[in-house]
């Protein structure tokens, strides 16, 4: 009886919204111009790579630093829920990579980076790269500081995700189509992603790339580097 009327005291179905959220990606963004201003103070072009699970992140990374990993001095930091896999996949190619284990957390967030950072020498790294968590939702809410966010979508997942995903799209400099080697196998048309892409988000570049097949991979690197010419020429002619 006693739980009755306790239970009947409380406003039912009411819930103060404090707005959380809110003010946790207002910290996020205060952080992540602070990272802004650190990669701009020493000249680092930042990209943040993002794709559901399993889009080709990682692979695409490998087959980057092999192609122009005596080009640029690049760095990666890698964020996953758990394990350092991925961190150890690219170290094995010969790029200085490290993991932000994020315990749960499905999307890195611009403090996560920020200390992550501290251990990394940055010291003369022209590129670093984030592979955020595999995740097409959250990731987009959080700006880690980054000049271009980069989003794959495999063949594999299915050409409807850019209407059903639209911030990650919005968001993104450059949407790469990724694993078309498999196009022969799959319901996938680069067309329908493509138009859906653009209707979301017009001045989305966009590439076909294969990381197994060696499709699209010097235009992306070309891009990369292109990216990071773009910056170092900015801060010199701001120096003028
Ligand atoms: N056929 C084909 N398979 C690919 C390609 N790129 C990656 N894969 C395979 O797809 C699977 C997932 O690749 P990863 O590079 O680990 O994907 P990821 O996006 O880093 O995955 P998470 O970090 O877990 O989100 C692996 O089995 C890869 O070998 C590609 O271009 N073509
Ligand atoms: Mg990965």
């Amino acid at each position: 009886m006693d739980k009755v009327q306790k239970s009947t005291k409380a406003a039912r179905g009411t819930v103060t919204c404090d707005n959380t959220t809110m003010h946790l990606l207002k910290a996020n963004d205060f952080v992540a111009e602070s990272i802004r201003k650190r990669m701009t103070a020493q000249n680092i072009m930042l990209i943040n790579i993002t794709s559901s699970a399993g889009s080709g992140k990682t692979t695409l990374l490998q087959e980057t630093a092999r192609r122009i990993g005596d080009k640029v001095n690049m760095k990666i930091l890698v964020g996953d829920l758990e394990t350092e896999r991925d961190a150890d996949r690219l170290r094995d190619v010969g790029v200085d990579a490290l993991q932000i284990v994020t315990g749960g957390i499905c999307h890195l967030e611009a403090q996560m980076v920020w200390q992550a950072m501290e251990s990394l020498d940055l010291e003369g790294v022209e590129l670093l790269i984030i592979e955020n968590v595999g995740n097409l939702v959250c990731p987009a809410s959080f700006d880690l500081g980054e000049d271009y966010r980069v989003t794959l979508i495999a063949t594999t997942e299915g050409d409807d995700k850019p209407k059903k995903y639209p911030r990650m799209f919005l968001t993104s400099e450059m949407m790469l189509v990724s694993k078309v080697d498999l196009l022969e196998y799959l319901p996938f048309s680069v067309d329908a992603v493509v138009a859906d892409a653009r209707d979301v988000n017009p001045d989305i570049k966009v590439l076909e790339v294969s990381s197994t097949k060696d499709v699209g991979i010097d235009e992306w690197c070309n891009w990369l580097l292109e990216k990071v010419k773009e910056k170092q020429e900015a801060k010199q002619e701001a120096a003028v």
